[in-house]
C-alpha cells in the first residue's frame, strides 16, 4: 500500500493529513485519444455511394460515374437528424468496395468529378464535413481497402494509390475522429476490365504498419477502426450486439483485419494485451445501402432498444447506419425510427434515483475515493478500495421505497478494466435478496430486470483483475416499452399475444370491438378457427399508458392444408411464418384446403429474405371442387411488389371450392416464383 504525504499542497484543516494515492493501473489502459472517444458512445454511419444508384450492397466495380445522380442531396439533413437523435458524430463511406469516390480525387476518374451531380463540381466529403461541424458533430471516414474498380488492386502500385487517397482525405477536410477500414477484402471484381478473382494476403498485402504510421502523422487524434483496431475493434457481427462479457482488452497481435475466425476474438479477452474497445455497427434496415424494397423493414422501436442495451449497455460504442436514399436524403421512415429511439432512451434514463440516495461502501481508500463519488455525475471521480481489498460492496439507501428496473455502472477504465463479476441485491426484511448479476462492466454496463421495489439495495463487486474502481452507479425506472403487442397464430389455430417488454399488461378482443384497458386481459393462448379479427393493446400498469392498437385479420387455420408439390418444404408457404418460404416448381402454388369453403379472396406474402427472389408480378387465381377441373376467378398484377414486398390481397366474388391455386405468369426477376405465406379469405 502506497501513501503520500503532501505537506505543501495541504491547506487549512487537512494540513498534514495523509492522502491516499490513486490505485495502480491494471494494464492495458486506454490512450488519450481513446479516452476522448469513449465518451462519444453513440454515432452514425452514412452508407451512400454508387451502390445507392446500382441498388446493390456490393458493387462490382464496373459501374459508371454517370450513374451517381442524387436529385435532392442535402448533407445538412443527415447532420440535423443525427444531432437530434443524440449522436456525437457521423462516418461516411468515402469509398466502398466498388471503388467510386465521393470527392474529386486527383488519383482516379472513378469519382463524383465525372458524375452529373453538381455538374461534376461537387465534393461530398466537404459538404458532409461542413454539415457535421455546423451541428457540432465529429467527422469520420469509411475507406474500403478492397477496390473492385482499380486495375492495380492486388499489386504494390495499388497500395500507393490507397495511401495517396488517404492523404487527400486526411489533409483536406479538417479533424477526423475515426477512420474505418473494412475487413471485407479481395475477391472477384471488374479491376479495370480484367473481370477476375484477385485474392490478397490480408495480413501482409496492405503493409498496415506503414499505412497506420501515415494516418497517425496526418491525424494524430483519429481512432483507427478495423477488426483488429489498433484503436477500436469490430464487435464481430452486424446486429449491433456486444456480449454479456465484453473486454476492452484484446490480444491485438493475434488478430488482423478480415481474418477468417475473427468471431472468437470479438468479445475481447480478460488478459488481452492492448486496449482496443468494441464498436457495435448495425444498419437501421436490413441493408447497409438503400433499397426501396426495404422501406417496410426499418427496425422497430423494440429492436432498436435491444440494440441500445446490448451495445452501449454492454461496454461498446454504437454505430447506427442510415442508408441514404437516391434523393440523397435520410428516408422519412428511418428518421422517424431513430428519433423514437432517442426519445425512448431519454425516457428510460430521465430520473436517476441514486442521485438523491445515500451511498455507503463496505470499504474505501480514503476521503477522495468516497462512495459519494458514485453519484456525482462525474466520470472522473470514483470510489475505490485499499490495495488488496478485491471484494467490496456499496449500499444505496433511497430513504423510502422506490421502484426501479435498470442498474447502470461505469468503471473508471482509464486505470484499466477490472471487474469480472458483480451482483445487485435488495433488502427484504433485514436480509439480502439477489435481483440481478453481471460479469464485465467496462466503460458502461446497464442491467435490465423486472420492476423491483426496495428502499435499500447493494452492489457487490465479487471478482476482478484488481480492486474495483467505479466512477458512477445509476438506478432508473424505465417505463414499459409501449409497443403494439404481437399477435400470432399457429397453423392449428392457436393464437398467442406477446408484449414487446415484460411488465406490461395485454387486453384483447375477438369480436371486432376496440380492446379496453382492464377489460378482457390476455393470459393464455386461445383458439381461432374461423375468420376472426383479433385486436390487442399493451398497457403499462404503473402509468396507465396504452400502446397503439395491434390488429390481425385471421381467416381459416391452415393445419389441414396440403400444398401440391414434389419438392420439399412446400408447407413453408402455409406455416404462418412470413420468414420461411418455398420456391415453387413450376410457378404454381396449389393448396387443398381439406374441405369446401366459400372463398372471397386470397393473400400472398412475397419472400422476405435479405436477397429475395421470385416475387410474383402477374398472376392468375383458379379454384376447383375436385382438384382436376379448374375455374379462373381473378387475374392481374401485383403493382410495385418489387419495391414494396408487403402482403398482397386479391378479392373476388364468393365461390365455393376446396382447392385453390395462385399461378405466376411473370416474376419480377424472372426467377421461379417464391411464396413466403399464402392464405384465403372467406368473409
Ligand atoms: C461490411 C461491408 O462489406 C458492408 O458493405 C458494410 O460497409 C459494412 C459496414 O461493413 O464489411
Ligand atoms: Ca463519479
Amino acid at each position: 500500500m502506497k501513501k503520500y504525504i503532501w505537506p505543501f499542497l495541504a491547506l487549512g484543516l487537512s494540513y498534514c493529513q495523509e492522502k491516499a494515492a490513486p490505485p495502480e493501473q491494471v494494464l492495458p489502459v486506454p490512450h488519450e485519444r481513446q479516452i476522448a472517444w469513449q465518451d462519444m458512445q453513440y454515432y452514425g454511419f452514412v452508407h451512400f455511394n454508387m451502390n445507392t444508384f446500382s441498388d446493390r450492397e456490393w458493387g462490382f466495380g464496373d459501374e459508371k460515374p454517370e450513374q451517381f445522380n442524387p436529385t435532392a442531396l442535402d448533407a445538412k439533413q443527415w447532420a440535423r437528424i443525427a444531432k437530434e437523435a443524440g449522436m456525437k458524430g457521423l462516418i461516411i463511406t468515402a469509398k466502398h468496395h466498388d471503388g467510386f469516390v465521393l470527392w474529386p480525387s486527383a488519383y482516379t476518374e472513378h469519382s463524383v468529378k465525372n458524375s452529373p451531380w453538381r455538374d461534376g463540381k461537387g465534393d461530398l466529403i466537404k459538404e458532409f464535413a461542413d454539415a457535421c461541424r455546423a451541428e457540432g458533430l465529429k467527422v469520420g471516414i469509411y475507406y474500403s481497402p478492397w477496390d473492385r474498380n482499380h486495375p492495380d488492386y492486388g499489386k504494390p502500385e495499388y497500395i500507393t494509390y490507397m495511401r495517396n487517397q488517404l492523404t487527400e482525405l486526411l489533409t483536406n477536410y479538417g479533424e477526423i475522429y475515426e477512420i474505418w477500414f473494412d475487413g471485407a477484402n479481395g475477391g472477384t471484381g471488374w479491376y479495370g476490365g480484367a473481370n477476375e478473382e484477385r485474392k490478397v494476403d490480408k495480413f501482409s498485402y496492405y503493409d498496415w504498419p506503414t499505412t497506420l504510421e501515415l494516418v497517425r502523422k496526418l491525424q494524430p487524434n483519429a481512432m483507427l477502426f478495423s477488426d483488429a483496431g489498433p484503436d477500436v475493434r469490430w464487435v464481430g457481427n452486424e446486429h449491433g450486439f456486444a456480449y454479456e462479457t465484453t473486454w476492452s482488452n484484446l490480444m491485438r497481435d493475434s488478430v488482423y483485419a478480415g481474418m477468417p475466425d475473427f468471431d472468437k476474438w470479438a468479445t475481447g479477452q480478460e488478459n488481452g494485451t492492448h486496449w482496443v474497445p468494441a464498436e457495435s455497427d448495425v444498419s437501421i434496415r436490413p441493408g447497409w445501402y438503400y433499397h426501396t424494397y426495404e422501406d417496410h423493414k426499418v427496425r422497430t422501436l423494440p429492436e432498436l432498444m435491444e440494440i441500445y442495451y446490448k451495445s452501449i449497455g454492454q461496454n461498446s460504442s454504437l454505430l447506427i447506419n442510415f442508408p441514404v436514399d437516391t434523393r440523397g436524403l435520410i428516408h422519412e421512415k428511418d428518421e422517424e425510427a431513430i428519433l423514437k429511439m432517442a426519445a425512448k432512451v431519454k425516457e428510460d434514463f430521465a430520473v436517476n434515483l441514486a442521485e438523491e440516495a445515500s451511498f455507503e461502501a463496505s470499504a474505501d481508500r480514503g476521503i477522495e475515493y468516497d462512495a459519494k463519488n458514485l453519484s456525482d455525475g462525474d466520470f472522473n471521480t470514483y470510489w475505490t478500495t485499499q490495495d488488496g481489498e478485491m471484494q467490496a460492496s456499496v449500499e444505496i439507501d433511497f430513504g423510502k421505497e422506490v421502484s426501479f428496473n435498470r442498474l447502470l455502472i461505469q468503471e473508471f477504465v482509464n486505470l484499466g478494466q477490472r471487474v469480472k463479476a458483480f451482483s445487485l441485491e435488495k433488502e427484504v426484511n433485514g436480509s439480502w435478496e439477489k435481483i440481478a448479476e453481471g460479469t464485465t462492466i467496462g466503460y458502461k454496463r446497464i442491467l435490465r430486470f423486472a420492476d423491483t421495489q426496495a428502499q435499500k439495495i447493494r452492489v457487490n463487486f465479487l471478482d476482478g483483475k484488481g480492486i474495483p474502481v467505479i466512477s458512477e452507479i445509476g438506478v432508473y425506472s424505465a417505463p414499459a416499452l409501449l409497443f403494439p403487442p404481437k399477435i400470432t397464430r399457429t397453423p392449428e389455430g392457436k393464437v398467442s399475444i406477446t408484449a414487446a417488454e415484460g411488465g406490461s399488461e395485454i387486453y384483447f378482443s375477438t369480436d371486432g370491438s376496440k380492446p379496453e384497458a382492464g377489460k378482457n386481459p390476455y393470459t393464455n393462448e386461445f383458439e381461432v378457427l374461423t375468420a376472426q379479427t383479433v385486436q390487442a393493446i399493451a398497457v403499462d400498469p404503473r402509468s396507465g399508458k396504452v400502446s397503439d392498437l395491434a390488429r390481425v385479420d385471421f381467416d381459416l387455420p391452415k393445419a389441414q392444408w396440403k400444398v401440391a408439390a414434389t419438392t420439399e418444404g412446400s408447407q413453408k408457404g402455409v406455416d404462418e411464418d412470413i420468414n420461411s418460404y418455398w420456391t415453387t416448381e413450376n410457378d404454381v402454388f396449389q393448396v387443398d384446403l381439406g374441405a369446401n369453403a366459400v372463398l372471397t379472396g386470397i393473400t400472398y406474402y412475397p419472400m422476405q429474405g435479405r436477397y429475395p427472389s421470385g416475387f410474383i408480378a402477374d398472376y392468375v387465381i383458379e379454384v376447383s371442387q375436385n382438384g382436376s377441373s379448374w375455374k379462373e376467378v381473378a387475374r392481374g398484377e401485383f403493382s410495385n411488389i418489387a419495391n414494396s414486398p408487403i402482403e398482397q390481397i386479391v378479392r373476388f366474388d364468393g365461390v365455393e371450392a376446396r382447392h385453390v391455386r395462385l399461378k405466376a405468369l411473370k416474376t419480377t426477376d424472372g426467377d421461379k416464383a417464391t411464396v413466403a405465406e399464402f392464405g384465403v379469405i372467406t368473409r
